[in-house]
This record gives structure tokens, sequence and C-alpha cells, in this order.
């Protein structure tokens, strides 16, 4: 079998992020490989690393003080065998082809998980939206898709939200694109629930992140009710998955940006909760001042020269990674099974480095890998292609029901694959076998475009 990681490697050196995606999936699909010559023969690992296609772009945009501003633009279109290219924009000065490549190539086994008809794709720009007035934003927003809008469409491509990106944005990307093309589709998910959005969207990837754990600890014949949960991020996913966590009866403790990460060990509460909701997504501040108004809790900032988070490292049963990538290195992850931490469900992408997955491996950690335990949001921005594709709009209650029954699906087949491999209660090698195997049927079929 062709080392593949090795021959990206050597043709994009730096793309770290992007061989390390890659390196898991295959490491999980090298037994099915192994037993499909035919897969082999129609060389489908080199075609499913390559994207269909990348586009990149310069976004030109004049800052409140009347400067030219410059930054970069990007859509990954990775595949598109199964559906239409799905997946996030991310807005953030991070932002790269390899962290792109990376996330797109997540997206396409993700969405193949979900039971809806959707490609992967991924986007964004290394523009940062902190700090930056709403008119800069929208001004942004607006170049950026002066750009775009030739290569998206609801039948080609539907690009949504991820960090930096969220109802604010969306908006202001959505009414370019109107402007541009005189049409009123569904091109975007994540909509306001008045011009076209599904409700339960915002909600979907933090409540689908803590169903899926419902679902792992009920193999085990557990609950969350009573559970001290980690939880990290302040953003839409750690939220809402606080949100829910909270409704099933757990105890939130842990939040973070950036900047560092607050503890309170009374629990995170609704009112709390609420609190945090205003002053990150109204007043756009920092998770720090959690301790100015309950100054019980412990605010740490984090420095770059720490070799561990100390937000990992605190007494509890349950840690739902929901800010960013590689953000559980060895070191969090052995800290956390010291801790009692027995279940990991990932409402990040591939927040976990390598090193740190083994490790939960190794002690028999319910792991629901990203790709399966926050597939909802995209779950349910598929259901907002099919409302919008009906010219109608479901309840609350049936979106919400719909997203429970994908995420039992998603943990249904990932289970089964594991266990079909020889892996079982392995939902790394479930999901990654259980999305390989769909979309690389589906490139079969269609021959060798
Ligand atoms: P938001 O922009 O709403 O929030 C991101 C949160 O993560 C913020 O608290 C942010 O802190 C923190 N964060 C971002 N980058 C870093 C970093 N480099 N180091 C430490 N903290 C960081 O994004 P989302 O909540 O939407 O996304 C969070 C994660 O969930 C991402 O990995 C995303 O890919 C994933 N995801 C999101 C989905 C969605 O529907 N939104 C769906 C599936 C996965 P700060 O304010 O300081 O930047
Ligand atoms: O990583 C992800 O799945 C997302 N950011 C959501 C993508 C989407 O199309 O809703």
């Amino acid at each position: 079998m062709v080392d593949i990681v090795q021959v990206i490697k050597d043709r994009d050196p730096n793309e770290r992020e992007f061989h390390q995606a890659v390196g898991e999936v295959m490491e999980s699909v090298a037994p099915v490989i192994e037993q499909h010559p035919e897969y082999r023969r129609a060389r489908i690992i080199e075609r499913i690393v390559e994207p269909d296609r990348v586009i990149m772009f310069r976004v030109p945009w004049v800052d409140d003080k009347g400067d030219v501003q410059v930054n970069r633009g990007f859509r990954v279109e990775m595949n598109n065998a199964i559906g239409p290219y799905k997946g996030g924009l991310r807005f953030h000065p991070s932002v790269n082809l390899s962290i792109l490549k990376f996330l797109g190539f997540e997206q396409v086994f993700k969405n193949a998980l979900t039971t809806l008809p959707m490609g992967g794709g991924k986007g964004g720009s290394d523009f940062d939206p902190k700090g930056k007035s709403d008119n800069e934003v929208m001004r942004f927003c607006q170049s950026f898709m002066a750009e775009l809008f030739r290569y998206i469409g609801p039948n080609t491509d539907v690009p949504a939200g991820d960090i930096g990106v969220g109802a604010r944005e969306i908006g202001y990307l959505f009414g370019m694109y109107k402007k541009l093309t005189n049409e009123f589709t569904g091109v975007l998910t994540g909509k306001s629930v008045n011009w076209g959005g599904s409700l339960m969207r915002p909600e979907a990837t933090g409540y689908g992140s803590v169903y899926f754990a419902a679902e792992m600890l009920n193999s085990r014949n557990q609950t969350l009710e009573g559970k001290v949960c980690l939880v990290s991020g302040s953003g839409n996913v750690a939220q809402f998955t606080t949100e829910k966590l909270i409704e099933l009866g757990a105890k939130v403790v842990t939040l973070s940006d950036s900047s560092g990460s607050i503890y309170d060990e009374e629990g995170i509460d609704r009112e709390k909760l609420e609190f945090v909701k205003i002053l990150k997504n109204i007043r756009r501040g920092r998770i720090g001042e959690y301790v100015d108004i309950y100054p019980n809790a412990v605010y740490t900032a984090i420095t770059p020269e720490m070799e561990y988070n100390p937000l990992w490292d605190h007494r509890a049963d349950c840690a739902f990674p929901s800010a960013t990538q590689n953000e559980i290195n060895g070191k969090d992850a052995q800290n956390l099974v010291n801790n009692g931490v027995a279940l990991i469900s990932e409402g990040a992408n591939m927040p976990t480095a390598p090193e740190g997955v083994d490790i939960f491996m190794d002690n028999g950690i319910l792991y629901g890998p990203g790709k399966a335990a926050n597939a909802g949001g995209v779950s349910v921005s598929g259901l907002e292609m099919t409302q919008n594709s009906m010219r109608l709009s479901w309840t609350r209650e049936e979106v919400d029901n719909r997203l429970q029954m994908i995420m039992r699906s998603i943990h249904k087949t990932c289970t089964e694959a594991a266990e079909q491999y020889g892996k079982p209660g392995n939902y790394v090698a479930g999901a990654n076998i259980a999305g390989f195997i769909k979309v690389v049927n589906a490139m079969l079929d269609h021959g060798v475009v």
C-alpha cells in the first residue's frame, strides 16, 4: 500500500495539520483498503487526499480609519462524491491552507456519517474579527463574498459558520450574495430564522456533542446526571454544550478563550451561562471578566510557554473540548486521565493531538472524535437546506427530534463499523471506516473523474 502520508508530506511539507488529519484516517482505514483491491486499482487514496479544487483570493477592504487592508480568502472544495460541498467558513488569524485542508478532509467523512447527502468543503480567511467594528466586519464580508459568490450555490457548495463566523457574519455574507446574484436561495446555512434559517442550528453542534456523549455513556449503562464536566472555549459550541449539560443535570466547571480559562467549582448554572452569552456574543468581551461578577471562580491566564493547559487539570468525569485543534496535548490527556475523566466528546475539530488520542485509547476512555461527536452542527445545516428546498420551516421540536435521531444513528454506525473491523468500542476507527466506505464507494461508482 502506498504511504500516502509520506507522499503528501513530500508534496506539501508545511501542511502539518493536514498531514495529521490524513494520518489518523489512513491508520484507521488500512484494514479496509487491505480487503478491497478495487480501491487500490482505482487509486482512491491518492484521489481522496487531493482537493477537487482550491480557490484562493485577495480580500481588500477599507477600515474605519480609511486605510486599505488586505486579507487572504480561501475555499477548499474537497470532495462532492455524495452531495454538494458543505462546510463552514473560519475567520481567524491562524487560517492557512493546511488548516483548511485538514478541516475540509475531516468534513468529508463527518458529512458522510450524518445520513444526509453532503460532500465536504471548508473555507475562510486570516481576517481577525476581534476588535473590529460591525462596519469593518460588514465591509470585509462583502469583499470576501464579492469573489466567493462565483464558486458557490445551493446545489454546488453551501458554506456556513465556524470559528469567528456566526449569525452576524452569515447575515453580511448572505446580503452580498443576494445582491450580486439577485437570487434568494439556501446558499449559506446558519441564517437567521426570519430569513430562511433553521430553528436549532445555533444549538445543534453543542447539543449534538452532548447527545453523542449520552449515547456513549448509555453503552456502559450510565447517564450524564451528576457528572462533573470540563468544557473549553466560550463560543457557539461551548455555550450550547454547557446549556444542554445543565439541562441534563451535569455540572460544568470550566470555560475558556484563547487568553485563559475559568474554573467555577460551584458549577456554571443557567444564570451564569446567560452572562457568558451576553459577554461573548453581544459585548464581545473576554472570559476573564467572569470572575469580576462571580468572584468564587478562579481565572488562569494561558501563555505560549506553558507545557500543559491548566483547564484540563481539574477533577472531573467528562471533558468537552470545544475551542480549537490540538488544544489537548499528551500531557493534557494524561492529566485528564489522572483526574478521573472517563469520557471525551469533541465539539471542536481535531482538538486532541495524536499522543493524546493514544493515551485515551490505552486507558479505555469513551472517546468520541470530532467527526462523529460534533456532526450535529452540519446535520442541522443539512436540515436547513432541506427546509429551504421545500420552502417551509420545521418546529424546534421537529428539528431537535431529527438531530437526536441523527446523533443516535452516528453512534450506532461507528459502533458497528468498529466491531466489524475488530476494534470494538473504538469510535475513532468506527467513524473513519464508516465515513470512508460511504464516500469511496460513491467515488468508484462515478469512475475516474
Ligand atoms: P466561536 O468562534 O464561536 O468560538 C471559538 C472559541 O474557541 C472561542 O472561545 C475562542 O476564543 C476559542 N479559540 C479559538 N481559537 C483558539 C485558539 N487558537 N486557542 C484557544 N482558544 C481558541 O467558534 P465555534 O464555537 O463555532 O467553534 C469551536 C470549535 O468547534 C472549532 O474547532 C470549530 O471548528 C468546531 N465546530 C464548530 C461547529 C459550528 O457549528 N459552529 C460545527 C462543528 C465543529 P477567543 O474568543 O479568544 O478567540
Ligand atoms: O465543522 C463543522 O462541521 C462546521 N463548522 C459546520 C459546517 C456546516 O456546514 O454547518
